[in-house]
C-alpha cells in the first residue's frame, strides 16, 4: 500500500520558519502535551535559562535591570537565593557544570561563571555573537545563539569545539532558544512560537515537535507582561518535564503524548 502521512498544525508552523519543501529525511514525532501539575512562576522572572538540580530550579532570567540567577522552589515557586547581575548586562542561559554555573548574556559577548554553591562570581568569558540558551551533553556545553547552529564548548576552556547544524527536512532551523538535554536528545523552545524540538545531536535533524500552543490560558495572560514560552527544565530522577515562559503567572509539568499519525491518499 502506497501512502504518505502528514502531520497538520506543528508541519505548518514549523515549515514557515523553515521552508521546508523536500523530504528529505525521516517525519520528525508529533506530541501533544497533557498538564500533570501547575506550580506558581514569579511573574518578575523574565526566563532565559532553567534546569533542575538536587530538587530545586536553577534559573536565569534577562533584560536590563532585572536580570538574576536564582535557585527556586518547584512546588511554590519561591525564591530561595537570588544573584542580580550588574544593570548593564541582559541574562541569558545558564548551565551547570561540576562546581561552576556558567551564564550567558544576550549581547555583551560575555558569559559569567559562578561557583555553584555561594552563587559568587568566579570567572568570566568573551564569546563572538550572541547568547541565548546553555545545557551540556555530558562532554560539552550546548549554546544557542539565536541562529540554527548549536556550539559546542569545551566545560573547561569554554573554547568553542564544534557544533550541529540543526535542520528540519533538510532545512536550517532557526530561532532555537532554551535547551534541555534530555536523554540522549536535545530539547530547544523555538523563540517566539509556542513549540518544543527535540534534535537528535548527531545529525542535527529534528526527531520531535511538541506543540504547547494554549498551555498559558488566555486568561493567566497579564496585559504588557506575559511573553513567550521559554524555558525546559528535566528532572531525570523522578523523570519530570517542565516548561514555562517569560514572566508567566505558571511553571507547568507536563507529559508528552505522540500523536497518531493520519494516513492520507
Ligand atoms: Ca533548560
Amino acid at each position: 500500500m502506497i501512502g504518505y502521512y502528514i502531520i497538520a498544525g506543528a508541519w505548518v508552523a514549523i515549515s514557515a520558519l523553515s521552508n521546508a519543501s523536500a523530504q528529505t529525511t525521516a517525519m520528525p514525532v508529533v506530541y501533544d502535551y497533557e498538564i500533570v501539575n501547575t506550580f506558581p512562576h514569579d511573574t518578575g522572572a523574565f526566563t532565559q535559562g532553567l534546569f533542575v538540580e538536587d530538587g530545586h530550579f536553577v534559573e536565569s532570567t534577562g533584560m536590563r535591570g532585572e536580570s538574576t540567577l536564582r535557585r527556586v522552589e518547584i512546588e511554590t515557586g519561591e525564591i530561595i537565593e537570588n544573584h542580580p547581575l550588574p544593570d548593564r548586562y541582559f541574562g541569558e542561559g545558564v548551565v551547570a557544570w561540576e562546581n561552576r554555573l556558567i551564564m550567558l548574556t544576550y549581547k555583551a559577548g560575555i558569559a559569567f561563571v559562578f561557583d555553584r554553591t555561594s552563587l559568587k562570581k568566579v570567572d568570566q568569558f568573551r564569546y563572538p555573537g550572541e547568547g541565548w540558551g546553555l545545557t551540556h551533553n555530558g562532554t560539552h556545553l550546548v549554546m544557542s545563539d539565536g541562529t540554527s547552529r548549536l556550539r559546542l564548548l569545551d566545560p573547561e576552556t569554554y573554547d568553542q569545539v564544534g557544533a550541529i547544524n540543526v535542520t528540519y527536512q533538510g532545512q536550517p532551523l532557526k530561532y532555537l532558544n532554551e535547551l534541555e538535554f534530555i536523554n540522549g536528545e536535545i530539547f530547544a523552545n523555538i523563540y517566539g512560537k509556542d513549540l518544543v524540538v527535540t534534535i537528535d545531536p548527531s545529525t542535527g535533524h529534528i526527531t520531535g515537535v511538541i506543540q504547547l500552543s494554549g498551555l498559558l490560558k488566555r486568561e493567566d495572560f497579564i496585559a504588557g507582561k506575559t511573553d513567550v514560552l521559554n524555558g525546559i527544565a528535566y528532572d531525570e530522577k523522578n523523570d519530570r518535564l517542565f516548561v514555562t515562559g517569560k514572566r508567566w503567572p505558571k511553571l507547568f509539568e507536563i507529559k508528552l503524548r505522540p500523536r497518531p499519525l493520519r494516513e492520507t491518499k
